[in-house]
């Protein structure tokens, strides 16, 4: 198994104390989260160990492996760059770029 495998692959100890990722947004619904990326991208490694040390299980869509991901991504968030995250709200999905963004908003959430 690669080393991006097992980031992407929780352990048995992970998967029973991982955390489902909704959050609540500013209205109080949940909002879904879903990663983009693909495994040569340094930036999305990066990504993937903040979301495995805090044991959060997102959905992960690689866009090298599947085309339909790398089309979805780039219609909605304009641009086929990765690591992307997008936080699918009530109304509007947010297409969030920026490994560093990335991190920093999940650091914040998941305190
Ligand atoms: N500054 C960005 C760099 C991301 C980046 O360069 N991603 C590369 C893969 S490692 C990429 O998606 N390149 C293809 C593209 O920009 O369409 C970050 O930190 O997330």
């Amino acid at each position: 198994m690669s080393f991006f495998s097992k980031l992407m692959t929780p352990n048995k100890q992970q998967k029973q104390q991982a955390v489902e990722v909704t959050i609540d947004g500013p209205d109080g619904k949940a909002k879904k989260l879903t990663l983009y990326l693909f495994e040569s991208c340094p930036f999305c490694v990066r990504v993937l160990k903040v979301i495995k040390n805090k044991k959060l299980q997102l959905e992960m869509r690689d866009t090298m492996k599947n085309q339909q991901y790398e089309d979805e991504l780039v219609r909605g968030g304009g641009n086929s760059q990765v690591p992307c995250l997008k936080i699918t709200g009530n109304k509007d999905d947010y297409w969030m770029y920026e490994s560093s963004d990335i991190i920093h908003y999940i650091e914040k959430q998941f305190a």
